[in-house]
């Protein structure tokens, strides 16, 4: 298989790319360089070895399932081509097409939940979301004169990477411990994060520490925004599919020989944030409350419902 493939599955892997909008672009251009580069001329053989590509893609991390949204965009008309030749466009400017409007979809987001913020604001965000920070920085832009407390983060300390995000951006930025959100809440307005999945009931599944943040900031009478292009809605969900929260290995964690052997160590990735805590989900269609995303998931699927359970 071609080198691209396993290499962005390689790099998905490694969070070399990480965030749910960049593994869903990274893998559906993937796709689209792997079809350019196709030299066999037989469409069975193309549709046989797109599907081998699509699996190792996305076996490579499996909560996001905006990589599984952006794959299935990019294969989606290999079923019905009839040539070899149309079946390679398709994938190709599927892929590409997918990429550009992911793109287009946080810079929509950005305007939009920009509109939430006041000037005078204190808010907060969560590990590294280039939607929650495009609306952040878009405040920024707009002259709004804001306050912004970024969590560390533990153990990849995405945070790390959000403060000097929003630094570039010119954003006045506060690094905290993730042990302080609570702390930090009672100063914060607003809450901005992203996601790698919502459900068709409208939980958000992201970082790890992200339901706690939403629990302080429902105490704290702090609002709590999802910043989510609607590709990060799963559809699979409404059959009743779960979804897998991702474990990563305990080095991660602590060094080897830190801790008595025996101790176990368990290392989540990312948790659930039920509906409830949630007060807006900021998507390029607009901003909707969780019980609005089993709606949308209907009219995106279309006809194509049917073939989901
Ligand atoms: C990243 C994370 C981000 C979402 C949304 O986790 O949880 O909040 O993926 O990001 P990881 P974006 O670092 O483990 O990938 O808005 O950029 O899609």
């Amino acid at each position: 298989m071609n080198d691209i493939i396993f290499s962005t599955a390689s790099d998905i892997r490694d969070m070399k790319v990480r965030g749910a909008g960049r593994i869903a672009r990274a893998g559906a251009l993937a796709l689209a360089a792997y079809a350019e580069a196709y030299t066999v001329r037989d469409l069975e053989q193309f549709r046989s070895d797109i599907r081998k590509a699509s699996d190792t893609l996305l076996d490579s991390r499996p909560t996001a399932v905006s990589l599984w949204n952006g794959v299935h965009a990019t294969v989606r008309g290999l079923k019905d081509a009839e040539s070899f030749e149309a079946a390679r466009e398709a994938v190709i400017a599927d892929g590409r097409r997918f990429a550009e409007e992911s793109e287009k979809a946080v810079q929509r987001i950005a305007r939009i939940g920009s509109k939430r913020i006041k000037s005078g604001d204190t808010l907060m965000t969560h590990c590294n979301s280039s939607a929650a920070i495009g609306v952040i920085a878009e405040a920024v832009r707009q002259g709004k004169d804001i306050k912004v407390y970024a969590t560390e983060s533990r153990p990849w300390r995405q945070g790390i990477l959000t403060v000097n995000d929003l630094s570039k951006a010119g954003v006045d930025v506060t690094l905290i411990i993730d042990s302080a959100v609570r702390t930090v809440m009672s100063r914060v307005d607003r809450v901005f994060v992203g996601a790698d999945t919502i459900t068709s009931s409208g939980s958000l599944i992201n970082k790890i520490g992200t339901s706690q943040v939403a629990m302080a900031a429902r105490e704290c009478r702090a609002e709590f925004n999802v910043c989510s292009e609607t590709y990060k809605f799963s559809p699979k969900t409404m059959f009743g599919d779960t979804v897998t929260i991702e474990e990563r290995n305990i080095d991660e964690v602590v060094r080897p020989g830190e801790i008595p052997e025996g101790v176990k160590v368990f290392n989540p990735v990312f948790d659930t944030t039920p509906a409830r805590y949630i007060d807006n989900i900021i998507t390029e269609l607009g901003i909707m409350s969780p019980g609005a995303v089993y709606g949308v998931m209907v009219r995106q699927l279309g006809d194509s419902i049917f073939n989901l359970e």
